[in-house]
């Protein structure tokens, strides 16, 4: 394997195009010849996490395991790239905390809640506004902001960049280092 593993770790509110860009780039590195795994939160939380909520232990609890997982890939060589909401800066610092430096590279989606919310695929926005969702991250639970992320994806202009253009700059990022 050509390839030396690393951990993409994408956090940011629901809606906010995570997965959008996970799979972006995965495509993004199979096309260069680079093995990636995508560990996608909202997915694991059928399986390995499906004990968990979203009170904030649950969600520690959540970044914790799969960031565990994470490092486990990377260790075996892959591109893993975690798609995560992951609110609280303390968990994913947690995490970065597990790699070699320079393994873990943090990716903030910052696309301003109205954007989320208008896109709001699931509803779920809607819902939490209704009040039938209780502790809906960007609603009624807290997000935390990274201070020190390596690339934050920005609109421009107040337009959303396409998903290969968010790509292109992670894998030029990945190819710098
Ligand atoms: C936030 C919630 C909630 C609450 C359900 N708060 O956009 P989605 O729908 O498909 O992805 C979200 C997913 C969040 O899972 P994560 O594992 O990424 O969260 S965390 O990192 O905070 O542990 C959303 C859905 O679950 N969802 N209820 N209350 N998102």
């Amino acid at each position: 394997l050509n390839q030396k593993g690393c951990v993409v770790w994408i956090t940011g509110l629901s809606g906010s195009g995570k997965s959008t860009l996970a799979c972006s780039l995965s495509r993004e590195l199979c096309t260069r010849g680079k093995l990636s795994y995508i560990l996608d939160g909202d997915n694991l939380r059928h399986g390995l996490n499906k004990d968990l909520g979203f009170k904030a232990e649950d969600r520690t609890e959540n970044i914790r395991r799969v960031g565990e997982v994470a490092h486990l890939f990377a260790d075996a060589g892959l591109i893993c790239i975690a798609s995560l909401i992951s609110p609280y800066r303390k968990d994913r610092d947690a995490c970065r905390a597990m790699l070699p430096d320079s393994s873990f590279i943090e990716v903030y989606m910052n696309m301003p809640l109205a954007l989320c919310e208008e896109r709001d695929p699931k509803g779920l926005y809607k819902l939490a506004r209704a009040g039938k969702i209780k502790g809906f991250t960007g609603i009624d639970d807290p997000y935390e902001p990274p201070l020190n992320c390596e690339i934050e994806i920005n609109q421009k202009d107040g337009v959303c960049p396409m998903p290969s253009a968010m790509a292109g700059e992670v894998v030029t990022y990945l190819e710098d280092k």
